[in-house]
């Protein structure tokens, strides 16, 4: 990359964007905006496929109930993890993914640097008081080039962002209501993790986190 693309790519980042990795970016609030036209669809994905908590391959129930809007769905059982066109407890297909959902990906992952993404995926994750994400690396996607945009919403959550190797020792970043996170590249394959929820009400969205995650996966 030349240096004048590179001052170029650093100029277009807004105030409120945090760099945390040479191609992660914290979007402080650029949900908010959005939000009135997010939880009417988000609400509708809920009711169509509804939460669920789903069983790991060692055969844990995860704490966080999960739930997918697009063409393509993460689920795990026994079996393993993967990515389904049809909801597993319905047999259905999953629920479009609203236009809203791609409008904020595709312009959350262009201020970050990645111009015309199309996520095809989108999972859905509630977190209650106590619920956590273990240290995970996101590799049940078919293409690694594609970012990945995650979307916090309800309660804030403390973010572990390690490194490649699943010693690195993470970096905490918190995430609050409306807060976007954007990261692909060099960075794509990180080791990541949330730790425990406090307990707490949040004004919008209840004793909750919703984090939602827009994904290229076919
Ligand atoms: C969460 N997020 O924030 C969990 N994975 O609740 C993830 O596991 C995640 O935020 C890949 C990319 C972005 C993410
Ligand atoms: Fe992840």
């Amino acid at each position: 990359m030349s240096l004048e693309l590179f001052d170029e790519a650093a100029t277009r980042q807004p105030p409120r964007a945090e760099q945390i990795g040479p191609q992660t970016f914290v979007l402080r609030a650029f949900a908010l905006p959005f939000i009135d036209d997010l939880l009417p669809p988000l609400r509708a994905v809920l009711k169509a496929a509804p939460l669920r908590r789903m069983m790991t391959p060692g055969g844990q129930t995860m704490s966080v109930a999960l739930s997918n809007c697009g063409q393509l769905g993460w689920t795990t059982d026994t079996h393993g993890y993967r990515y389904t066109p049809l909801d597993p407890r319905t047999g259905q297909p999953w629920p479009a993914l609203p236009e809203a959902f791609q409008r904020l990906a595709h312009d959350a992952a262009a201020l970050a640097g990645f111009a015309d993404f199309t996520p095809d995926a989108c999972l859905i994750n509630r977190y209650v008081p106590g619920a956590r994400m273990s240290l995970h690396q996101d590799r049940n996607e078919r293409d690694y080039s594609a970012p990945i945009v995650s979307v916090s919403l309800g309660l804030p959550a403390m973010f572990q962002m390690g490194g490649q190797q699943r010693s690195d020792r993470p970096v905490r970043v918190p995430l609050l209501h409306g807060d976007v996170m954007v990261w692909g590249g060099v960075d794509r394959l990180r080791f990541h993790g949330v730790l425990p929820l406090r307990e707490g009400v949040h004004s919008v969205m209840g004793a909750q986190r919703i984090n939602f995650t827009l994904r290229k996966a076919g």
